[in-house]
């Protein structure tokens, strides 16, 4: 039987950051993933790095072409009663956060595990986890029609939200937190100059709408939409009409239309499990915790899992301690939390719930509170640039 420190679980950013740190501390690690390199590097997902993942990736030696690409934005603007209101992120926290697609992370991590000769398998099929809760559990998988068994000293689950490794647990082991919002995104990637320079975070009476960008020449917009909407429905022409309608005039009038290259509708979820150790088991990023995608929290809090459970790793190897890892669930959820509220709250006042006059009035005035008040534009604005690694203000880290 094949034998490895770590064994990871899938190779979205979770799985290849973690592979690629470990590789720089000398931990050997096995990547399985059950699609191919192509499908993984074509997903078009998250678009705002904060700092903190930022400098995560320099620390991992993938932050050369991120460093030179990326767009640093130091604010970005809200749209509510056809006014757009800029929420300055510099000033308000001398912060910024970083325009550069997921697309554009998993490459650069991918060329870097390769480059490095990273024992990563592709289109590994039937994953299965056994005797995690014991020392030296085992990982089995097939590939190419053979069956393997890889022993190891630890699993990282950084499989998503529909990969195995939270489901290879007894639901009696661990408590779920679910919040499944009645609508999706719709989002289109095109290459035509962004609306504006800013991301536009829109609450319309027709439903929120957003423009964001991966580069000065290609945009990436997103409608509420339905949950049972049919991407057929959706040709381009009635997209830009649509998203021209729910933004404020002279954003629409600046808007350059396109032939899509990707159009794609996510359902909006809030999950979280509890605790993310079982074992031998860690859960990573999306394979524990979900946030609707509003707050642009997702894959920073993935790699803020990635981070923690990075470092515990390191010292277990180093000094034979396991204080961190005894810790990382405790330390990692606390985080979790933070950015569930923030991502959870910021899609509660942009995006319509029902056609309630009192809900939606409500809205408005929560937008005019949070506009006209430059301690709640602070909040926002702390927990846009994202919050310190180690939990929230004034919360100890001990
Ligand atoms: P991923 O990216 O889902 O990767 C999991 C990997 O595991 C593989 N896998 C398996 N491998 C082996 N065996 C199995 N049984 C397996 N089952 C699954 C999968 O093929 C995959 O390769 O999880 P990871 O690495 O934890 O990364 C999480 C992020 O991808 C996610 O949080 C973000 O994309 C969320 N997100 C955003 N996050 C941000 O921080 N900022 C944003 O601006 C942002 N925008 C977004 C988003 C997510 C979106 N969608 C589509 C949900 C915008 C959207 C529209
Ligand atoms: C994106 O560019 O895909 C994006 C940006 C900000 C968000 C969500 C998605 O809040």
């Amino acid at each position: 039987m094949a034998r490895t420190q770590v064994a990871i679980i899938g190779a979205g950013p979770s799985g290849l950051l973690l592979s690629q740190l470990l590789d720089l501390h000398g931990i050997d690690n096995v990547v399985l993933e059950r699609q191919s390199r192509d499908y993984v590097e074509g997903r078009i997902r998250a678009g705002v790095l904060e700092q903190g993942t930022v400098d995560l990736l320099i620390e991992a030696n993938v932050g050369e072409r991120l460093l030179r690409e990326r767009l640093v934005h130091d604010g970005f603007a809200l749209a509510f009663a056809d006014r757009t209101f800029r929420i300055d992120l510099k000033a308000l926290t001398g912060g910024a956060v970083s325009v550069y697609g997921q697309t554009e992370v998993t490459k650069d991590l991918m060329e870097a595990r390769v480059a490095a000769g990273a024992k990563l398998l592709f289109e590994a099929g039937d994953v299965s986890i056994e005797g995690f809760e014991r020392d030296h559990p085992a990982v089995r998988y097939t590939h190419e029609g053979r069956t393997y068994e890889l022993s190891c000293d630890f699993v990282a689950g950084c499989d998503g939200y529909h990969g195995i490794a939270r489901r290879s647990v007894p639901a009696a082991a661990m408590q779920t937190y679910e919040r499944v919002y009645p609508f999706g995104w719709l989002g289109i990637l095109a290459d035509v100059p962004p609306a504006s320079h800013e991301l536009i975070y829109s609450n319309h009476a027709r439903g929120f709408a957003m423009c964001s960008m991966r580069s000065l020449t290609r945009s990436r917009y997103y409608l509420q939409c339905g949950l049972d909407e049919k991407l057929e429905a959706w040709p381009d022409a009635r997209f830009w009409d649509e998203l021209r309608l729910r933004l404020p005039a002279d954003v629409a009038a600046a808007l350059v239309a396109g032939p899509s290259i990707e159009k794609s509708i996510a359902p909006l979820r809030s999950f979280v499990v509890e605790p993310l150790r079982f074992g031998q088991l860690f859960l990573v990023g999306d394979a524990a915790h979900i946030v609707p995608p509003a707050g642009a929290k997702g894959l920073n809090l993935a790699a803020a899992d990635v981070r923690l459970l990075f470092q515990a790793l390191v010292e277990r190897y180093r000094t034979g301690r396991t204080a961190l890892l005894d810790r990382y669930s405790e330390r990692c959820l606390r985080r979790i939390w933070m950015a569930e509220r923030f991502s959870w709250w910021f899609t509660s006042i942009t995006h319509k719930f029902s056609d309630d006059a009192f809900a939606q009035r409500m809205q408005l005035a929560e937008l005019e509170y949070l506009t006209g008040s430059t301690a709640a534009l602070t909040s926002l604005a702390e927990n846009y640039v994202g919050l310190p690694f180690e939990g929230p203000p004034g919360m100890s880290s001990s």
